[in-house]
């Protein structure tokens, strides 16, 4: 099964930086869909928790040289 998240990101002064975090995401294992939402500053993944879970998911994000974290 599947799981969806929704975080808040940080930092994303271009549109290109939406496109940064997505494929930053869409590296990890186990991830369905990336979209990343650059005026609201919002990142919507949805991924297999059996293979990758939230907190990694935050962790690329900010490796990518953003603020990233957990709403829901
Ligand atoms: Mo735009 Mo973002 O020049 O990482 S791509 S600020």
């Amino acid at each position: 099964s599947e799981s969806t998240a929704v975080l808040s990101v940080v930092g994303m002064s271009c549109a290109a930086c939406a496109g940064s975090v997505e494929k930053a995401v869409k590296r990890l294992p186990g991830i369905r869909e990336a979209i990343v939402d650059v005026l609201n500053n919002r990142a919507h993944v949805i991924f297999y928790p059996s293979f990758v879970n939230v907190e990694t998911i935050r962790e690329a994000i900010e490796d990518a040289g953003f603020e990233a974290a957990l709403l829901t």
